[in-house]
């Protein structure tokens, strides 16, 4: 990513990039999803944590827009009433944080990855995704990992609108990944041949963040 729109710095950003350098919060201990649901080094959370680079963009749902574009047959550009008449999914599923806190039982209603890959076609050679945010953050994806049966854009949470600090009006969802793979204040998605790391892939965090495999930061 360029550093003309680079969102600024805040405390926790900066701490977060020191983390990544040190390797903190490793147990260098491997698990698997369907033995163990609580990934190595995590611990449960009740509440809701918020964390964003010190931005907290401010969207209405009647000034949204999807836009889909890159290696795909079909782009689309789509208000939000265009988005919510899409197939609509309710899905449960876990958050699991980097920074350690993970959180049961979150409802999520939105439209599943599946369809919107369904809507766009992607090209046989489009291989990655990069989500691209409203307060300039990016994070990128195997096609794969963004297909994954549970993954969604998700407008609702326990249903009820997304508050806009979770990212309202639209956030990504994928749930088998670190959380921050899951963009808040989602602009557009965009296809791709080759991967193009984003804003934390680029700062020391991993290419894919398996949190049962603890992929924390890049080197692990
Ligand atoms: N647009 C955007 N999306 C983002 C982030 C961000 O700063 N900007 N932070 C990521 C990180 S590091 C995490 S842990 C989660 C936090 O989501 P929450 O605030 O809803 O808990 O959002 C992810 N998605
Ligand atoms: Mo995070």
């Amino acid at each position: 990513m360029t550093d003309d729109n680079e969102p600024p710095k805040s405390k926790l950003t900066l701490s977060k990039q020191r983390w990544a350098r040190e390797g903190k919060f490793l147990t260098g201990q491997v698990a698997r999803p369907q033995e163990q649901r609580l990934p190595p080094g995590q611990h449960l959370t009740r509440d809701w944590p918020v964390l964003d680079l010190g931005l907290s963009p401010q969207i209405a749902r009647e000034r949204w827009r999807l836009d889909v574009y890159g290696a795909v047959a079909n782009p689309l550009f789509w208000d939000f009433a265009q988005f919510t008449a899409q197939p609509q999914a309710d899905i449960t599923s876990d958050i699991h944080c980097v920074t350690t806190w993970s959180r049961y039982d979150n409802q999520w209603q939105g439209l599943a990855t599946s369809e919107l890959l369904e809507a766009c076609q992607p090209h046989p050679e489009a291989r990655f995704v990069v989500l691209h945010s409203h307060d300039g953050y990016t994070t990128n994806l195997a096609l794969e990992d963004f297909a994954a049966a549970d993954a969604l854009l998700a407008h609702s949470w326990s249903g009820a609108p997304l508050a806009q600090e979770h990212g309202g009006p639209v956030r990504l969802v994928v749930p088998h990944l670190y959380f921050w793979k899951s963009a808040k204040w989602l602009q557009s998605i965009e296809f791709l041949d080759a991967d193009a790391p984003g804003y934390w892939e680029v700062r020391g965090y991993h290419n894919r963040g398996d949190p049962w495999q603890e992929q924390r930061y890049s080197g692990d």
